[in-house]
């Protein structure tokens, strides 16, 4: 259909992303609700984080039994995932298969990229733009983008004179990449760095493991599981989804309610020692409640990973360069790793210690630090993403008046709820800035997120109005709960991507909420049962 603006179609609601987020949201608004709902994402198919990041090693850091869809029987009926932390492939297999099974590939627009998104006030409607030439127009635009999915590449001298082959961890080529007889240079040890490097290490001829910050890593003691513990875990997982649903960071388990500074150090050791040996998230509040909130307690975590480095790694120099210190233990996202230390005791590895000056220079066939330079023939940027805000700002979203989000966030994000941002009616931003989001197990609050929207634009229709705004009162409040919860407790205490503090000149604001998701749940439910207070309503 064309219209004034020159659309080629209207509808109820576009989505963007067709990851965990954008595919549930899709099938919540069209198959739930029956609204006219276009999908559009850049790639050429289903899995979002898990399209993009296909680099050697990627696996999820949350155990396969609650990273999944929790809304449907027949998914969770259908699908057993062959290990704890299942690697990308299959991961991305999965969120085809739910795409497939719930019928959600004719609802997207694939290969297909949002370029701008403008709020038409007089059609009370917005206009989306994409690189594919198309125009359309939808009452609803919900962003499902994810958190992490704008790639930074960082702007070292000389990068495009390189002459080998370059790849960004998040952007990885679809056919892999063979580092048979390589010389490889890996920039940046964050979680996707702790991952890639045991892989890479295995094939490549030389590794060489840049390191600006060393990293806390605890084991993720991987395992397959067989049929038998799903059908286990299967006859119990109700009480695993209302376990998760109702927890601090959508993980079902119970967080320890002991302080790490009431044990002797023998005692709390122990219990390191276990969770070491168990593996995963667990090690930050399985054992104690307080890693998060006293420097004294997290200090004894701290140490006590400390200590296994210095036990694994062989070399000493090595070991202390590899200790992380002068930040908290958890202030930055914990990775968990499968072999991290014991990679450097191969003798094909060698840790570059940047901690000094950075990288200086990238040369036709080198990387440059301070101290010396290393020949190689690939590096791997595994340099992390503009978070949160990057994959929305990209999209150059326009607002009422002309205000586009970028002004508007230009001293850092604000929102109600995570959900909208004033100026811009009928945005939903599925896990935005504001909301629990990376803090937590992410499908759990992607699931809160879409019903949110979904029962919202449900009661709309139902009263018969179109039209949905976040009060600037309503933001300014939130904005200011989400920064007065991230001054209490660690988080403030290291240089982390949850600040915006990896981007050179990006506005240092905690992004996500600390608050907990069970509160925040509490939170949304309660605006929506007090008549979507804080939101403007009208026909
Ligand atoms: O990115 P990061 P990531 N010169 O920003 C270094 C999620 N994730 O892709 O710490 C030299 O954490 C930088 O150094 P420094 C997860 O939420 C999930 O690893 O800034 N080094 C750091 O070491 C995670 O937190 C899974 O000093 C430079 C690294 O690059 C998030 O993604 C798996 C540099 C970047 O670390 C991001 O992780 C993997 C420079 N110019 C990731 N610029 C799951 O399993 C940056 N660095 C679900």
């Amino acid at each position: 259909m064309s219209t004034a603006h020159g659309t080629d179609a209207v509808h109820d609601m576009i989505v963007v992303g067709a990851g965990f987020s954008g595919l549930y949201m899709v099938h919540q608004a069209r198959d739930e609700l029956g609204l006219d709902v276009v999908g559009i994402e850049a790639g050429s198919g289903p899995g979002g984080t898990w399209y993009w990041n296909r680099y050697p090693g990627a696996r999820c850091d949350s155990e396969s039994f609650y990273y999944c869809y929790t809304f449907s029987k027949v998914l969770l009926d259908e699908w057993d995932w062959s290990s704890r932390y299942p690697e990308q492939p299959e991961i991305l297999r999965y969120l085809e298969f739910a795409a497939d099974r719930l019928e959600l590939r004719r609802s997207f627009s694939f290969d297909t990229r949002v370029e701008s998104a403008t709020w038409d006030d007089e059609g009370a409607r917005w206009i989306v733009r994409t690189d594919t030439g198309r125009t359309l127009a939808a009452t609803y635009l919900v962003t499902a983008v994810g958190c992490l999915s704008a790639a930074n590449v960082p702007d070292i001298p000389g990068r495009d004179e390189f002459e080998g082959q370059w790849f960004h961890t998040g952007r990885w080529p679809h056919e892999g990449v063979d580092f048979t007889g390589r010389r490889v240079a890996q920039i940046g040890t964050g979680s996707t760095g702790i991952q890639a490097a045991p892989v890479i290490a295995r094939q490549a001829e030389h590794l060489y493991v840049f390191q600006r910050t060393p990293n806390y890593t605890v084991p993720a003691r991987d395992r397959q599981m067989d049929r038998d513990e799903w059908v286990r875990i299967k006859s119990r997982y109700d009480e695993v989804v209302r376990a998760t649903k109702a927890s601090f960071a959508g993980f079902p388990y119970t967080p320890s309610s002991r302080s790490a500074l009431e044990l002797t150090d023998e005692e709390r050791n122990a219990i390191y020692e276990a969770l070491w040996e168990e593996g995963g998230f667990k090690f930050l509040w399985g054992g104690f409640f307080d890693l998060l909130l006293d420097e004294r307690a997290n200090e004894t975590a701290a140490e006590f990973i400390r200590s296994k480095i210095r036990s694994v790694v062989k070399d000493p120099d090595v070991a202390e360069k590899l200790c992380p210190k002068g930040y908290p233990y958890g202030a930055k996202r914990p990775p968990i790793d499968s072999d991290y230390y014991e990679t450097f005791n191969r003798d094909n590895v060698t840790l570059v210690d940047v901690s000094d000056g950075g990288i200086t220079r990238i040369t036709p066939t080198s990387v440059q630090a301070r101290h010396g330079h290393h020949e190689v023939d690939t590096i791997v940027f595994a340099t992390g993403f503009d978070a949160m805000t990057g994959p929305l700002l990209c999209m150059n979203i326009t607002g009422r008046d002309g205000l586009t989000l970028a002004e508007k966030w230009a001293d850092g994000p604000t929102s109600y709820l995570g959900l909208q941002v004033a100026g811009f009616p009928n945005l939903f931003t599925i896990t935005g800035p504001g909301s629990p989001s990376v803090l937590t197990n992410m499908p759990t609050s992607i699931e809160q997120h879409v019903e949110w929207i979904a029962g919202c634009t449900d009661e709309l229709r139902q009263r018969g109005h179109r039209v949905i705004e976040a009060t600037r009162e309503a933001e300014d409040a939130w904005t200011d709960h989400v920064a007065e919860v991230s001054r209490f407790g660690l988080f403030n205490r290291a240089d982390s991507w949850y600040l915006g503090a990896n981007i050179p000149g990006k506005k240092r604001v905690f992004m996500p909420y600390v608050g907990g998701l069970a509160n925040y749940r509490a939170r949304c439910d309660e605006v929506a049962a007090s008549d979507y207070e804080g939101f403007l309503v009208s026909a």
